[in-house]
């Protein structure tokens, strides 16, 4: 079966998984594409035959030649685009955030809980990058003992124009939120924020900061959020067990020595970092919607988990004060 995909939102990543479902991926095509700039949606579709240009999200949804759903419009518009697909019965992947607040990701789990069956994948896709796959299996095998601490490192070279100060919490750190409840297999109990010097690169935002969590075990994490440091997007990680570390490795491909110098190559931005991290992600998902299979990866409940520690940042951010993370019962439906 080729799975029918239609993608709601032209945008940066919409473009580039359009890209790698019609160029990369295999047993899945690019059906029906919408934007609010119907300019952008209009140019996607002429340079690739056999896609429709729908008017609007909900249009897409209802598609009968649309198998599947891509949401890679703004975060505050993916509620709307998730519950619309639930409802039509079709299996949905949507880009972090799978929503703005708790609240909202709420609806979700209740409408998707109601169906009985998983039908939603958000798109944290650091769990499909190999390093930090390493990583987690060197941790999991218990080969540096028990995770004590996490050094993280976010940098990005620039952020879009619409980027706002909240974002630094809720669309940059929220991948290591993500990724750390995955890596160390428990949940965040209390988030703390740093204001360190502001960067002058990044006038409008409180650039960069420090995001503590604190994890059931008591492990803490720190994530150093960097917006506009120019140089390069920089990912890093490391774990600090009672016996040993385990680190990311650096993304350059080869290091260059020459004239009492050695260099390697800084990826531009998150596209070439986690390009086959975004591959396999999608491939997955693809994968188990030709087979009818409900989404392995992360869940609603994954995407809930992620707004509602984001919110405690924000008000870590606010207030200066280390804020709880207070989440609901877990439905059995991810257990
Ligand atoms: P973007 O601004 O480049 O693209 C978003 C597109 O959605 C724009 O073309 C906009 O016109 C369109 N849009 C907005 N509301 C819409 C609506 N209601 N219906 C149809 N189209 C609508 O933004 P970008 O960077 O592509 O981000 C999109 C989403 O993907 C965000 O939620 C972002 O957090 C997420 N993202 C995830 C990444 C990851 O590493 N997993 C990387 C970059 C973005
Ligand atoms: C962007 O939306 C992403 O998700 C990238 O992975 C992240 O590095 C960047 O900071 C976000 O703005």
């Amino acid at each position: 079966m080729v799975v029918r995909i239609g993608v709601i939102g032209a945008g940066m990543i919409g473009q580039d998984h359009i890209r790698r479902i019609s160029e990369v991926l295999s047993g899945c095509e690019v059906v029906a594409v919408t934007d609010v700039d119907p300019a952008k949606a209009r140019e996607v579709a002429d340079a690739r035959p056999g896609i429709t240009v729908h008017a609007t999200g909900d249009e897409v949804v209802a598609d009968p030649a649309v198998d599947a759903v891509v949401v890679t419009s703004w975060g505050p518009t993916h509620r709307q685009y998730v519950l619309a697909s639930i409802a039509a019965g079709k299996q949905v992947f949507c880009e972090k955030p799978l929503a703005e607040s708790g609240q909202d990701c709420i609806d979700i789990l209740e409408s998707e809980a109601a169906t009985g069956r998983r039908s939603v994948q958000v798109g944290y896709m650091r769990r499909y990058d190999s390093a930090y796959r390493a990583l987690k299996a060197v941790v999991d095998a218990g080969e540096i003992g028990a995770p004590l601490m996490v050094h993280c490192v976010h940098r990005n070279p620039s952020v879009p124009g619409h980027y706002r100060k909240e974002m630094m919490i809720t669309d940059t750190a929220v991948h290591e939120i993500d990724a750390m409840r995955w890596l160390l297999g428990e949940e965040i109990v209390s988030t703390q924020v740093l204001v360190p010097r502001k960067n002058a690169n990044g006038v409008e935002l409180q650039d960069p900061l420090i995001l503590l969590l604190t994890m059931e075990s008591g492990a803490i994490v720190d994530v150093e959020i960097s917006v506009n440091i120019r140089y390069g997007y920089d990912i890093r990680g490391e774990v600090v067990g009672e016996n040993g570390t385990v680190s990311l490795g650096e993304a350059s491909p080869v290091t260059v020595r020459r004239e009492g110098r050695f260099s390697g190559h800084i990826p531009v931005g998150w596209r070439e970092r986690f390009i086959r991290a975004y591959d396999t992600e999608i491939q997955e998902w693809v994968d188990g919607v030709a087979a009818g299979r409900p989404p392995a990866g992360p869940s609603s409940w994954d995407g809930y988990v992620a707004a509602v520690v984001s919110e405690a940042g924000l008000e870590a951010l606010r207030s200066g004060a280390r804020v709880d993370v207070k989440l609901v019962d877990k439905p059995a439906l991810y257990t």
